[in-house]
């Protein structure tokens, strides 16, 4: 057995690197240039290819070491292959496609064939003489490009730019690298342009003679990637690539960093998005497309992009008889927002029951006045005075969580959502600065909204604003459930069917009213006390009305 050692290969000037992937199996077999190992340094992740073929023996660091130029990371196995690459594509048999690295045209800046130009390629306008910093390297030295495909993308703290390549061509120097500042005019790469270029870029002498499938083309153009001068297969010499060839499983994803870094917080599996850069390098712009179209795909998939697994999808049909029925949009878009909210809202429920025996009893009273003002009063006119007095006390409640996660929303109006049962589905108008207005206007809005809601007819902007939601099932039944809030509210009220209930008043059981009243809320943004508060006062509020009017 010869066995030759393979050590880290020149970083390009980081001092050490991690070990986050070994690529291959001890025994596996590999050819020149298969990738052995992945690292990454805090700017960019590096395939280290393997500068011979034979098969490998084992490993001589693991899964997160860190390692530095020189180190020895393998040992292969060579008896039977040949140390250099183009020994070894000659002793192949013609008839067996494989990806080997053939003698490319000179790419090297000083090297470039007789019709062949080299172009710079620098920063166009980007609008501001600011420098902004390179996130991402968006091609390797030996990719073929063409006009307008991204080079590398920039970033400043307002936007993320991508910067296109003027010129069709191979590149044959990058001149700039991640975490660099760059300027309008400032020198990104050097592509050899000409006709010729692109085709030399992948060598086809070999499959002229040997066709090979897609795959194995794909293969080959990724063996192809290296300059020639650097293709030569010398341990000393072993070219680092500065994209990425993470593997997901099996299957390799061509992406960068930052892709892989946007991957990584959206919880995107990499190796589900369709690549649409050169030779299907996974861009930005690919992964949110894919999380856009998860999300279109309705809440099952958006789901099971979370990491959640599906409902396996059942054939009811082999049970009895079935009759597949349209969604609405309502209930397709409330489906949607019922289940972001539930798994985005840490929920929890609070339950009390307030004493309505007086409120009732007063309500009665105003049937009459009602009638000549051509109103209904219900409950739900008083709960929604209640919920907006309470929002007053107890401003946590009337705040939203701010997108940075690290500031609240502090809200100084007063606008409470009221769910209405529509046959079309839920939805939710909102009775706007409702701490300014009376029962009469309150009840008069009520009736105004419920009947717009359920002819359809209400206005997006009546469904805007809302800062705390009511939910009363109060006329239907039940004793108590547990709403969703609507978030970016943090609290919503869950009303259930009032009861009569013996009370222990001190001395007796007497009959009193009780209305059992659930309040689900956002634990990010309120605390356990702050909701036995608002609840306490709720509960005040509804059983002595004369609070109210404080
Ligand atoms: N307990 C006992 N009776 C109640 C009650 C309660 N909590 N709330 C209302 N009632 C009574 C009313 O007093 C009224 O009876 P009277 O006419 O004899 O006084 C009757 O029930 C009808 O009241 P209502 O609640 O329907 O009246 P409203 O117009 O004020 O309510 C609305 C409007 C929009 C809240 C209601 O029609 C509705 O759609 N509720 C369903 C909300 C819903 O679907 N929530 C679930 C959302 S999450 O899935």
């Amino acid at each position: 057995m010869a066995v030759e050692i393979v050590t880290v290969p020149d970083l390009g000037g980081a001092e050490s690197v991690d070990v986050i992937e070994l690529s291959v199996a001890p025994g596996d077999a590999v050819e020149v240039e298969d990738s052995l190992l992945v690292l990454e340094s805090d700017k960019a992740t590096m395939d280290v290819p393997s500068p011979f073929q034979g098969s490998l023996v084992k490993y001589l660091v693991a899964d997160g070491d860190r390692v530095a130029v020189g180190d020895a990371i393998a040992e292969i196995d060579v008896t039977d292959g040949a140390a250099e690459a183009d020994v070894e594509s000659e002793l192949l048999p013609a008839q067996e496609p494989q990806p080997v690295v053939e003698p490319q045209p000179a790419k090297a800046p000083d090297s470039a064939s007789s019709i062949a130009a080299e172009q710079l390629i620098v920063v166009p306008d980007i609008g501001s003489d600011d420098e902004i910093d390179v996130i991402e390297i968006s091609v390797a030295v030996g990719d073929t490009v063409e006009e307008g495909d991204t080079l590398l993308v920039l970033e400043s703290d307002k936007a993320t730019m991508d910067v296109p390549s003027s010129h069709g061509g191979t590149v044959l120097q990058i001149l700039a690298v991640e975490g660099d500042k760059l300027r309008t005019g400032s020198q990104v790469a050097i592509l050899q342009v000409s006709a010729a270029a692109p085709a030399a870029a992948v060598d086809t002498s070999d499959t002229a003679q040997t066709p090979v499938n897609d795959q194995e083309n794909a293969a080959q153009e990724k063996v192809s990637e290296q300059p020639a001068g650097e293709q030569k297969a010398s341990q000393a010499a072993a070219p680092v690539s500065t994209v990425v060839s993470a593997a997901t499983g099996s299957s390799e994803v061509y992406a960068g960093p930052a892709v892989r870094m946007l991957a990584r917080e959206l919880g995107v599996d990499l190796s589900k998005v369709s690549g649409t850069g050169p030779r299907g390098r996974v861009q930005k712009d690919d992964v949110n497309n894919y999380v856009k179209s998860a999300l279109k795909a309705g809440p099952a998939a958006a789901a099971s992009g979370a990491g959640i697994p599906q409902v396996p999808a059942v054939d009811f049909s082999q049970f009895g008889e079935i009759e597949t029925v349209a969604m609405s949009k309502i209930a397709k878009l409330t489906a949607a927002n019922m289940q972001r909210n539930w798994l985005n809202v840490p929920h929890v429920t609070q339950f009390d029951d307030a004493d309505i025996t007086e409120l009732e009893a007063f309500r009665k009273t105003l049937k009459d006045e009602a009638e000549k003002r051509g109103v209904r009063v219900t409950p739900v006119a008083f709960l929604i005075k209640a919920l907006a007095t309470s929002l007053q006390a107890n401003p946590e409640f009337n705040r939203s969580l701010a997108g940075d996660g690290e500031h609240y929303i502090q809200k100084h109006y007063c606008h409470i959502g009221m769910a209405v049962d529509t046959p079309r589905g839920l939805v939710v108008p909102v009775i706007k600065d409702a701490d300014q207005k009376g029962i009469w206007d309150i009840s008069a809005e009520i009736a105004t909204l419920a009947a717009s809601a359920r002819d359809g007819k209400l206005k997006p902007s009546d469904m805007q604003g809302g800062c705390f939601t009511l939910s009363s099932l109060g006329a239907i039944g039940g004793n108590g459930f547990t709403p969703i809030v609507n978030s970016p509210e943090v609290g919503i009220l869950g009303v259930s069917k009032s009861q009569i209930k013996p009370m222990w008043n001190g001395t007796e059981f007497a009959p009193r009213l009780m209305l059992p009243l659930a309040l689900s809320y956002d634990h990010r943004v309120i605390n356990g006390g702050d909701a036995g508060r608002f609840m306490t006062h709720l509960v005040k509020l509804l059983s002595d009305i004369r609070y109210l009017a404080l």
